[in-house]
């Protein structure tokens, strides 16, 4: 903290959002006031600014929608007619209602569900996980955002580590394949451009022209769930034409001769066909990728939300080794740099304290965890960190179980979200300025620590508090429950590993943010010490095997799509990609921040819009035999015939008929890691009345 007039501080803090970037903030607090929030110049990464929807904390903030004091249902759930209550009678209420459901059901008719509203580690994750465990509730997986990258990749390369990204600005060619760099990874941009300065060429591989790609020297649109196919073609021709690496495949790697006969399979012209992307295309970018060092590619997870979205990943693991890109700290490939982090998080869940035996409900497939799940049922349901009624997939199943009358729902939530109007009780949550946290990243390499800049507002407390005191009223005893914040803390941080020298609470406290404490270059897989069992690229997988996978890179098909599916796309023709719109971050902001978006909006290729009698503008309605939900069209080539893209996640409440583009999502899960596969969703659209 450091004063600058009197009353005016600056506070040191980090952005909690679920994205790679972590930025380290500083706010500006007049007489207890938050005013301002900017990026720190100092850090490099951050660079000195936030992105647009961050740096307007302050106003999300003291927004008058947040929640702010502990309230009661007294309206029909949905309706969002609540009257307010104590603490103590909202905690005794939640008390009573637990003990009596693990009564009479067993506790594992209670289920928390939580993810990524903030990224701290101890309001992600702590005292809650501990406070369930106790409780022996029904475990989570938290599967709705990246399990099937992270399984795939961790198939290839042992664990989620991969390029440095700041020395991106080091490649020469950079390939941003399945991600919006410019909206869900804005600091990347930053060594991009050094890079392009440097002569570096840009490739964006998109089923859709994003603001990303319409930045990039060259875009390429394969058909959406096919990239695997792609990357075993590009393999093929490299190896075709001798273009690979042998010497960093000897050394380096497990299975080369197989991966070279698997992609024979992948010959230009099937692989064509498969991705709908012309030879020559698929030639150009394999000759360049195998030629121009180094080579960096950026994958994020919106590629791996496909039914093949693990295998889709775990394939294009394999490509930096094939051409030895890893050689050069600027080489590679970087999915999440979450991996790097030593973070003891044993000591913060406390996963001993899980009753042997318990069962783990899949947060992806929540609608039938709450409709079609017995023995026991889902009898209690408490929502933190998360907003399941807008961004789960298949929503009308996910409503039919929330409306339910003998589901008792908690929802600690910082606004009256769309899942926040369904709860028996709702609790207020404080925002990052209110609370303290530590963060590690998983776009970047710096650990962080997030200082309290003003006060609680109304009766908001933060998540680890809520449990503390829940833990208290249901009399559990042991000492974990009474560990404060900076306790927490400091076990996170309690790891013997050399990326964590020299760095504690203490020196974060003072400087905010420290770079872990890794060898600079950072070059991780330059001499092979892969994290895989082997210590090998693992091109072929024994583990794989095992678990029922191909060993070998393959492609996946889509579970919906024209060429996998004929009998659904004959009713349903359309691909439908709903990523994030560039104000929103998944349904945050959405309630601040709408005004910077044009409502909610269906891009439609000008021949699929004149087949259906679609005028620019037109409302329109996007369905499927899951459900449908209402946008205005616009008439576009930024997306390709056949395919549809819904910028999201909007609230029930700003859309023209209460729905988004959840109402059509499946609950199908991804091949590996039990994940989410919202782009895997064919739908068709039709002209509506307004
Ligand atoms: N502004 C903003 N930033 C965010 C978020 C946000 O909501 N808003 N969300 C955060 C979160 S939680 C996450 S997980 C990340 C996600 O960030 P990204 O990984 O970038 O994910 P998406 O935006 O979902 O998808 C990226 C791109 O993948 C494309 N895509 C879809 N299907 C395919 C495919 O089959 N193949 C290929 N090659 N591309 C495909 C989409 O068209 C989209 O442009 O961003 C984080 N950052
Ligand atoms: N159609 C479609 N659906 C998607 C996606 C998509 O691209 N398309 N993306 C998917 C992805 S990648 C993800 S990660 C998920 C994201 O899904 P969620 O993790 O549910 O993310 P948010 O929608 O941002 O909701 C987080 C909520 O947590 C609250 N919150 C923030 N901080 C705190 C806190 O400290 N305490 C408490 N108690 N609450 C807090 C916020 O106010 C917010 O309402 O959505 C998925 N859904
Ligand atoms: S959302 Fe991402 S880019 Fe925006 S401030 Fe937070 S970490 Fe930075
Ligand atoms: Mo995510």
């Amino acid at each position: 903290m450091t004063t600058v007039d009197p009353g005016i501080t600056i506070v040191r803090g980090v952005c909690p959002h679920d994205c790679p970037d972590t930025c380290a903030m500083l706010v500006t607090v007049q007489d207890g006031v938050a005013t301002r929030v900017q990026g720190d110049p100092q850090h490099p990464v951050t660079r000195g600014f936030l992105c647009s929807k961050v740096s307007r904390y302050v106003e999300r903030t003291y927004h008058q929608g947040r929640v702010l004091y502990p309230q009661r249902r007294v309206g029909p759930k949905g309706s969002g007619e609540f009257e307010r209550i104590s603490w103590a009678e909202a905690l005794r209420t939640i008390a009573a209602r637990l003990q009596a459901i693990s009564a009479e059901w067993g506790p594992q008719a209670i289920l928390p569900y939580s993810y990524a509203g903030t990224m701290g580690l101890l309001h992600y994750g702590s005292m809650d996980r501990r406070f369930f465990h106790k409780l022996g509730a029904s475990l989570l997986d938290r599967t709705i955002c990246a399990t099937a990258g992270a399984t795939g990749y961790r198939y290839t390369i042992g664990a989620s580590v991969g390029t440095d990204p700041e020395q991106f600005c080091n490649a020469r060619l950079i390939l941003l394949w399945g991600t919006n760099t410019l909206t869900s990874n804005p600091h990347l941009w930053t060594f991009i451009k050094q890079a392009r300065k440097a002569g570096a060429r840009v490739i964006a591989i998109d089923p859709w022209r994003s603001r990303t790609a319409a930045q990039c020297d060259q875009h390429i649109a394969p058909l959406p769930g096919t990239d695997a196919a792609l990357a075993l073609g590009i393999m093929h021709i490299i190896f075709r034409d001798g273009l690979h690496d042998q010497d960093y495949l000897d050394q380096h790697t497990i299975g080369a001769e197989q991966l070279k006969q698997r992609a024979a399979e992948y010959p230009p012209d099937r692989v064509a066909a498969i991705t709908g992307l012309e030879v020559a295309v698929i030639e150009e970018l394999a000759h360049a990728y195998a030629t121009t060092a180094p080579a960096a590619i950026r994958i994020n997870y919106g590629l791996q939300r496909h039914a093949g979205g693990g295998m889709a990943v775990r394939t294009l693991a394999c490509l930096p080794a094939v051409i030895g890109a890893w050689r050069h700290p600027a080489g590679g490939i970087l999915l999440s740099t979450s991996g790097t982090f030593p973070i003891n998080y044993n000591a913060l869940e406390r996963p001993d304290l899980i009753p042997p035996g318990t069962r783990t409900i899949n947060m992806s497939a929540l609608g039938q965890a709450l409709n079609d799940i017995d023995d026991p049922p889902v009898k209690a349901l408490f929502v933190y960190n998360s907003n399941p009624a807008a961004v789960a997939p298949d929503l009308e199943s996910v409503l039919a179980g929330l409306r339910r009358d003998d589901l008792f729902t908690v929802v600690h939530e910082q606004f009256y979200t769309d899942t926040a109007r369904y709860a028996d009780i709702l609790l207020p949550a404080t925002t990052q300025l209110e609370h303290v946290d530590l963060h590690k990243a998983y776009g970047q390499l710096y650990l962080a620590w997030n200082a309290r800049s003003i006060a609680p507002l109304g009766e908001a407390l933060p998540n680890t508090e809520v449990f503390r005191r829940l833990a208290a009223a249901m009399g559990f005893a042991d000492a974990c429950f009474h560990d404060d914040d900076e306790t927490l803390a400091r076990q996170a941080l309690d790891m013997d590993h050399p990326a964590l020298a020299g760095i504690s609470l203490e020196l974060l406290q003072a400087q905010s943010w420290s770079r872990l404490s890794l060898p600079q270059p950072w070059a991780p897989f330059a001499d092979g010490n892969f994290f895989t069992p082997s210590g090998k690229c693992e091109l072929y997988s024994e583990q794989m095997a095992r678990d029922g996978f191909d060993p070998l890179p393959t492609w996946t098909p889509p579970y919906e799509s024209p060429a996998t599916n004929p009998q659904l796309a004959a009713r349903y023709p359309l691909t439908l990609i709903s990523p994030p719109a560039h104000h929103f971050l998944n349904s945050t902001f959405v309630n601040v921040l709408h005004r910077y978006e044009d409502g909610p909006t269906l891009e439609i290729n000008p021949v699929d819009a004149h087949e259906r009698n679609i005028d620019d503008g037109q409302l329109v309605l996007i369905h499927n035999d899951r459900g449908g939900f209402k946008a205005r069209a616009a008439i576009t080539d930024r997306v390709r015939p056949g395919v549809v893209v819904a910028p999201s996640i909007w609230w029930s409440a700003l859309t023209p008929d209460g729905r988004n583009a959840n109402h059509t999502t499946p609950q199908a899960l991804t091949d590996m890691g039990g994940g989410a596969t919202f782009y895997d969703n064919l739908v068709e659209v039709a002209p509506a009345a307004s």
